[in-house]
């Protein structure tokens, strides 16, 4: 059986998202823990250089971006509404919000005393300082502008009412979870149970959404280490592209691939597949052969080189 590795690690919302969909999906997933922030130099053999978390990997194929990642999942576990492109333009958009402005502004809001005691527990005194010098240029240099400080508390209220009032039903767009529950919860999850702050006690319903999300848990993890993770791409050839989608004139040539928004980091390769949602990058890593490497068209950038 093809086993999902996530590569992430505990603190990092993006990972709770696909973590907690994964345990929806009742997945079997391995689990290779990475630093908070690069150099993670074996993780960059298999991305090229895409510097954000998390990144899963089947075999010798490799999902950038929650989106990509969600698509699998989807695929694995037969539930259609995993996946972003699945979901209704009113959701989709819901989730382009969610996933940036609101995912900064609860960052933003959630520095509290418990936050900075578990970060510490977790990372050490030096590691603390490269993390905040990271996070510092990541926010520099990003092509979109965060709620400013001074209003991020507003923002995530503005946010949490709109979420109060739309949950009728047990899931934000109906009776089942899809994307746009995951996409909202991992900010929350951020805010109510790193940070414990007080902030969504106000809302019931939002509350109660928040306790049905942590109850589908993590599915079941097997720890791997980076090198393995390597050794299994190592071993693996990357999975066959429909025709299909081999059509685009982009195709075939060297290019480069880069997140539009932030960190902004970009892996090279020949681009050897343009589906509806993906760009998939095939690049040939020393000792490893060939991967593949998949990117969500929606907010990435592809040049050619
Ligand atoms: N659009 C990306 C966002 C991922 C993201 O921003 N992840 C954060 C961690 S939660 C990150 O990578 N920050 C920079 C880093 O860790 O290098 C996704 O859906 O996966």
């Amino acid at each position: 059986m093809t086993s999902l590795i996530l590569h992430h690690y505990p603190m990092s919302p993006f990972s709770q998202k696909i973590r907690t969909m994964l345990g929806y999906a009742n997945v079997q997933w391995l689990s290779v823990i990475t630093r908070e922030m690069p150099p993670r130099p074996l993780l960059e053999r298999l991305t090229g250089g895409y510097r954000k978390i998390p990144v899963a990997q089947i075999g010798a194929d490799i999902f950038c971006d929650t989106r990509t990642i969600a698509a699998e999942i989807a695929r694995m576990a037969g539930r259609p509404g995993l996946a972003l492109e699945n979901c209704s333009a009113d959701a989709q958009a819901y989730v382009k919000k969610v996933d940036l402005q609101v995912f900064f502004a609860c960052l933003t809001v959630s520095g509290t005393g418990t936050l900075l005691r578990k970060v510490r527990q977790s990372m050490s005194w030096p590691d603390i300082a490269r993390f905040a010098w990271d996070r510092i240029n990541i926010g520099r240099k990003a092509a979109v502008r965060a709620v400013p400080p001074h209003k991020a508390r507003a923002y995530v209220q503005a946010h949490l009412a709109d979420a109060e009032q739309r949950l009728t039903q047990d899931f934000l767009f109906g009776a089942h979870p899809t994307h746009a529950d995951f996409s909202t919860w991992h900010s929350l999850w951020f805010v109510r149970e790193l940070a414990e702050s007080p902030l969504v006690n106000p809302y019931p319903r939002t509350m109660a959404w928040m306790d049905r999300m942590k109850a589908f848990g993590e599915g079941h993890a097997q720890p791997l280490t980076a090198e393995q993770a390597l050794e299994i791409a190592r071993n693996a050839t990357p999975r066959a592209i429909p025709p299909e989608f081999m059509t685009d004139p982009m195709v075939g040539k060297l290019v480069r691939i880069a997140p539009s928004d932030y960190g902004q980091v970009p892996a090279e390769g020949v681009l050897v597949g343009v589906t509806p949602s993906q760009w998939i990058l095939a690049r040939e890593e020393a000792g490893l052969g060939t991967l593949h490497v998949h990117f969500p068209r929606d907010g990435f950038l592809v040049t050619a080189c």
